[in-house]
């Protein structure tokens, strides 16, 4: 433990917030614990209905061999480093997969892995089946400019298929850029900071974040994020999507 490290554990300090409608999760705060069925394996619980999370949200970090549990509802894997074995195929750092629920697979580290893992309770359409299993890579998402600024890239991880009931993306900042906005919208939000830093507003506060930073924003949460430092800053982002506002209620 460094000396910064023992300072900030010794005065009870941490740069997490929990508040009503956002959660900054950073890593002096997080608590690692197996879920049912993980072995050589451990979670840490970012986002979750206990919270008032309408989805699960954890990273899994994976020894060699480790496996995760079976998944409550529709599952999304992102692997942030290493490799897995999943669904028979490969899939490693910057490759990510969907299963649609009740299609389960087993999922085992070929190596000491990392991974973002979101689970939900699918909301079917009416009339239409829920999506395929889908495997993708990031580096064959082609990206665009959001609200055409060529600063603040974003990459679709999903296809736009309105089967799908949630979306996960990737915005990349180069230095300086910003939402063109503060965002006020129903969806939630599950964010992993990958790279880089900058400035995030959350309702009425504004915190400095960067990499291995986890938010969580609920619906209406006021949100807006600036990019700082020489290097860009990037995100995953996940966010309810392709529904009726009703849906949720049976409607
Ligand atoms: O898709 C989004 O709502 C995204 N622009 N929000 C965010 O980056 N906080
Ligand atoms: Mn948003």
């Amino acid at each position: 433990m460094d000396w910064e490290q023992n300072v900030m554990h010794h005065i009870g300090n941490t740069r997490s917030s929990s508040k009503r409608d956002h959660l900054l999760h950073t890593p002096d705060a997080f608590v690692r614990a197996a879920l049912p069925g993980m072995q050589k394996a451990a979670a840490i619980v970012h986002a979750a209905p206990a919270m008032g999370a309408a989805f699960t949200q954890y990273t899994a970090e994976m020894e060699q061999g480790g496996t995760l549990g079976q998944a409550s509802g529709s599952r999304f894997l992102y692997v942030l480093e290493g490799s897995l074995r999943a669904g028979g195929r490969g899939v490693t750092a910057g490759q990510y997969v969907y299963h649609p629920p009740d299609s389960g697979f087993a999922v085992a580290a070929a190596q000491p892995s990392r991974v973002v893992v979101i689970e939900k309770d699918y909301l079917a359409l009416p009339q239409q089946d829920p999506p395929k299993l889908f495997f993708g890579d990031e580096a064959n998402v082609t990206p665009y400019g959001l609200e055409g600024d060529t600063w603040l890239n974003v990459r679709q991880l999903l296809p736009a298929d309105q089967a799908f009931d949630f979306a996960v993306n990737t915005m990349t900042y180069q230095p300086g850029a910003t939402l063109p906005n503060v965002e006020i919208h129903v969806m939630e939000h599950g964010l992993l900071m990958l790279a880089g830093s900058g400035i995030y507003r959350l309702g009425d506060d504004w915190y400095p974040v960067s990499a291995g930073d986890f938010i969580w924003m609920g619906p209406y949460c006021p949100q807006w994020f600036g990019a700082l430092g020489k290097t860009p800053a990037k995100y995953l982002i996940y966010k309810d999507w392709n529904r009726h506002p009703l849906a949720s209620r049976g409607k």
